[in-house]
């Protein structure tokens, strides 16, 4: 059997579906990854951009790249990948999203249940008390942003070294031990915790199917690889 139609035999029969996605997903939409040729990683360095540390020493560098970064996605568009898997929750009883990015492209396509692991790139929280806030403002260049209390606010995302939203992280922890299948796409599943929800699902009965255009390094823990483009596979899968 094609895996195409392994994979529409699994979906099918599936009742609890979890999803994980990565920055794979958005790339058709035209926004970069962070590993792989053209990922953002090759032209930054992720520890003087996307830690704590790096923030405390040049938050000027750290806005620039953030802006930079939510003007892009502010002119991005869903594709038909992120349509598909809101397609796809309208159909099945129990389903979860999570989702490693912070584009809110996800939610754009119309998902419901997402669950968002590093945040978002839309929120942005203060250094030094709780407030927390959406700013939807495209501000150029090394523009810093600061809170009503007047101290200093940064972008509303995890960074190397942070714990993930604990609340978050314990609602994708039963998504992914209570699902029949659980279908991880777009990652390149080096980055923990997340990627730990992938050998979970396995280890609590799920069966896994990958959507990556090129080998992960959970090949070898999963039942069914689909390589190729999330936007074009996933519509495929879906329309059955
Ligand atoms: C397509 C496609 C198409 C392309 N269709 N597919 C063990 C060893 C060493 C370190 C650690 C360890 N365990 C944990 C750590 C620390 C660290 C970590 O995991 N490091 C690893 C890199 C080794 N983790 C953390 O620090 C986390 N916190 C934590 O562990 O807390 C506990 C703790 C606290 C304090 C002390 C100790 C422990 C936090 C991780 C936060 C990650 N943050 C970032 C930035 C978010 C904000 C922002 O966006 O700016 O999150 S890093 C970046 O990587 C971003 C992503 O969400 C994340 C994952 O990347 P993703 O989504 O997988 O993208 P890519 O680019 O890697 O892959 C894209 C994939 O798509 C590829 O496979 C392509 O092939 C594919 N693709 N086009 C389908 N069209
Ligand atoms: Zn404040």
């Amino acid at each position: 059997m094609p895996a195409i139609e392994s994979a529409r035999a699994l979906l099918k029969n599936a009742k609890n579906i979890a999803v994980l996605t990565g920055a794979g997903i958005s790339a058709e939409s035209g926004i970069p990854t962070f590993r792989g040729a053209s990922g953002l990683w090759k032209q930054f360095r992720p520890e003087e951009l996307a830690t704590p540390e790096a923030f405390a020493r040049d938050p000027q560098t750290v806005w620039e790249w953030y802006h930079w970064r939510r003007k892009l996605i502010a002119g991005a568009k869903p594709n038909a990948g992120h349509l598909a898997l809101a397609r796809l929750e309208q159909g099945i009883p129990e389903f979860t999203l999570v989702t490693q990015n912070v584009d809110g492209l996800h939610q754009a396509a119309g998902s419901k249940a997402v669950l968002e692991l590093h945040g978002s790139i839309w929120t942005v929280r203060c250094t030094q008390c709780p407030h927390e806030w959406m700013d939807r403002g495209t501000a150029e260049g090394r523009q810093l942003l600061y809170c009503r209390c007047g101290a200093l606010a940064r972008p509303g995302v995890v960074w190397f070294g942070e714990v993930l939203p604990p609340d978050i992280w314990r609602e994708a922890e039963e998504a992914v031990k209570s699902c029949d299948l659980l279908l991880v796409i777009g990652t390149s599943a080096v980055v923990y915790p997340a990627a730990g929800l992938v050998p979970l699902a396995r280890s609590s009965g799920a069966r896994v199917m990958e959507i990556n255009i090129e080998r992960s390094p959970i090949a070898n823990i999963i039942d069914l690889q689909l390589t190729g483009q999330a936007g074009h596979l996933l519509p495929e899968l879906v329309e059955e």
